[in-house]
């Protein structure tokens, strides 16, 4: 039921429609916020997803490693402020500032260059109505079925936010990589309202993509002995000591496709980060992964539907916030709304943030 990863070729389409349907009558149950909507840019910019569509069809092609770089994208503007594109400013603490330098790698440059230009599509077609935060949402439903993943509907009509998080609450909300299965079920439950199956499900997204050594040289420097000892040797050859910066995949199975052998992995001992593998140590979480390891249409099932719970974290609608012009920076402001920006901009220098200082610390999602 999957499509492979060329599945966007003319002949495909037809069968990704058909899919595409068929998914969204049983998404038709799933919960949506008052504001958002399955059809909200049916009459303002119709064409708006198959716009993004191909486009990303093209990106993929040359470069199949963005499609995990733009889901992570939309895990972290969800997890922190809500999903308001806030992650897409400049001088956002997860934002661009400090995106590629390691061994703090979280989201990838061209992320948010890909975000920029599929905007600058969308609004030579429709004018200014797509936000950035829905291009977003979108962008990341196609990264998981161009690699094989479910295809489902978004819920869209979200608004982009006029401010960025502080650099503390963009780390409170990221826990890292290094983090117990118990720690993440506290922090997601009490900051996002997301059950125990929420959380593994959206752990699933580690299927593809890839990390640094940063991120699990805890569990080689010393040896963590719930890691299968031939993948922990093989680990030690990319990351010879406690300061490499090496990549490697998080799912070295199936390192591009999105399916359930990331559960597989945990399984057989083969998780990458703590925070993977302690999935399956934790009595509250083993028995999800022992289910979606078992059937991957449980796994995409709930995949979808812990996404567009995620996706409908803190969103800003209606009136709220703003459809921005530039992703990267919120529109200047009108005469109305100066003082507000005046009183923002004063104390935005007074926490020191801005381009350079941001943290860009890696986070599980
Ligand atoms: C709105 O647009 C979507 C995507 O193009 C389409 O699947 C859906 O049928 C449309 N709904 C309505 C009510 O026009
Ligand atoms: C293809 O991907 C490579 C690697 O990311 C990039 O350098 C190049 O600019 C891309 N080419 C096009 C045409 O997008
Ligand atoms: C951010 O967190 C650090 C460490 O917990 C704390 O020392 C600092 O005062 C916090 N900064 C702000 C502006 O809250
Ligand atoms: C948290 O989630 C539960 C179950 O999904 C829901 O009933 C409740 O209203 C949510 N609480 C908040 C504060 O969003
Ligand atoms: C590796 O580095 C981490 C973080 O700096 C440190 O906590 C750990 O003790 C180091 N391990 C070894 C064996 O040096
Ligand atoms: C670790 O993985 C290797 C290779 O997949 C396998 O042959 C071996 O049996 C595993 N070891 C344990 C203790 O499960
Ligand atoms: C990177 O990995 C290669 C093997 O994949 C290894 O030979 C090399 O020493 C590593 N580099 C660093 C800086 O750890
Ligand atoms: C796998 O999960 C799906 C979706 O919940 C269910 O319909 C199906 O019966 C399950 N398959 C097996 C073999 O348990
Ligand atoms: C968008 O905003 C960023 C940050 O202010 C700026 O560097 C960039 O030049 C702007 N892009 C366009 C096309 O105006
Ligand atoms: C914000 C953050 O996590 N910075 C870290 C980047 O990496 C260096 C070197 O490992 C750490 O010292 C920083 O704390």
């Amino acid at each position: 039921m999957a499509f492979s990863p060329k599945a966007f070729h003319p002949l495909m389409l037809l069968f990704a429609l058909l899919l595409v349907s068929q998914l969204s009558n049983a998404q038709t149950n799933l919960p949506i916020v008052p504001g958002l909507s399955w059809t909200f840019y049916n009459t303002s910019c119709p064409r708006v997803e198959a716009i993004i569509r191909n486009r990303l069809t093209q990106i993929f092609q040359n470069d199949s490693a963005q499609a995990a770089g733009l889901l992570r994208l939309h895990f972290h503007d969800c997890f922190v402020q809500g999903c308001d594109g806030s992650v897409l400013l400049d001088g956002s603490a997860s934002g661009p500032s400090e995106k590629n330098a390691p061994p703090n790698l979280s989201l990838r440059a061209q992320s948010f260059t890909i975000i920029n230009e599929l905007r600058d599509l969308v609004q030579r077609n429709c004018g200014r109505v797509v936000s950035c935060s829905d291009i977003v949402a979108i962008s990341a439903r196609d990264s998981v079925a161009w690699s094989g993943g479910p295809d489902y509907r978004v819920p869209l009509g979200r608004r982009d936010g006029l401010t960025f998080a502080t650099r503390n609450e963009t780390i409170k909300n990221l826990p890292p990589p290094t983090s117990s299965a118990g720690a993440l079920l506290a922090a997601l439950a009490s900051n996002q309202n997301l059950s125990a199956t929420d959380l593994v499900a959206l752990s699933g997204g580690h299927t593809i993509g890839f990390s640094s050594c940063f991120s699990f040289r805890n569990r080689l420097f010393p040896q963590d002995f719930t890691m299968n000892l031939t993948l922990a040797a093989s680990l030690r050859g990319v990351c010879p000591t406690n300061t490499s910066t090496n990549f490697t995949f998080l799912d070295p199975r199936t390192p591009r496709r999105f399916d359930n052998q990331y559960y597989i992995n945990l399984v057989n001992r083969e998780g990458l980060f703590t925070s993977d593998q302690d999935l399956f140590t934790d009595v509250r979480t083993s028995n999800i992964v022992n289910g979606f390891a078992a059937n991957q249409t449980l796994f995409f099932e709930e995949f979808v539907r812990s996404m567009v719970k995620m996706g409908q974290l803190s969103v800003l609608t209606g009136s709220q916030g703003e459809i921005r012009g530039n992703c990267s920076a919120r529109n200047a402001p009108s005469a109305v709304d100066l003082a507000s920006v005046v009183r923002e901009y004063g104390s935005e220098s007074g926490s020191g943030s801005g381009s350079g200082s941001g943290s860009g610390s890696s986070a599980t999602f």
